[in-house]
């Protein structure tokens, strides 16, 4: 068995949750936020089998999309040491995801 742990944008979290009861996938999902950026995001955390891992990470890569942010005026001149003259972009992937094995798994 597999822990995934897929982080995902916002705006993505109800169509990715939809699509993953549609699948009849057990998941948790927790209210986030990066670290970077300080916007609100969405964990998902699933335990699947071995042979489910294909499907999920399938669902997971057609419910989220890939965006383009830019940077707050606070984050940014902290990061050059100045107040940039242009917005700084930003790509946020569709869903950054951490497959880890499970050892065992019990519901009391
Ligand atoms: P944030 O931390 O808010 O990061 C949003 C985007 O900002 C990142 O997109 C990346 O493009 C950029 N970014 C982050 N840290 C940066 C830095 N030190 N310098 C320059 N650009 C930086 P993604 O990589 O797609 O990450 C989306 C979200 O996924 C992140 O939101 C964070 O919540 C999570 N994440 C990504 N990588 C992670 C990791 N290694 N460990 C834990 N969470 C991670």
């Amino acid at each position: 068995m597999k822990l995934v742990i897929a982080i995902i944008q916002d705006q993505d979290r109800l169509k990715l949750a939809k699509a993953l009861r549609q699948a009849e996938f057990q998941f948790t999902r927790l209210a986030t936020t990066g670290g970077f950026l300080k916007h609100g995001n969405a964990t998902f955390l699933l335990a699947v089998k071995d042979e489910q891992l294909d499907q999920l990470l399938e669902i997971i890569k057609a419910h989220s999309q890939t965006r383009t942010e830019y940077l707050p005026p606070a984050v940014a001149s902290t990061l050059l040491d100045q107040m940039p003259t242009q917005p700084i972009e930003v790509t946020v992937n569709g869903a950054t995801v951490f497959i880890v094995p499970i050892e065992k798994m019990i519901k009391f």
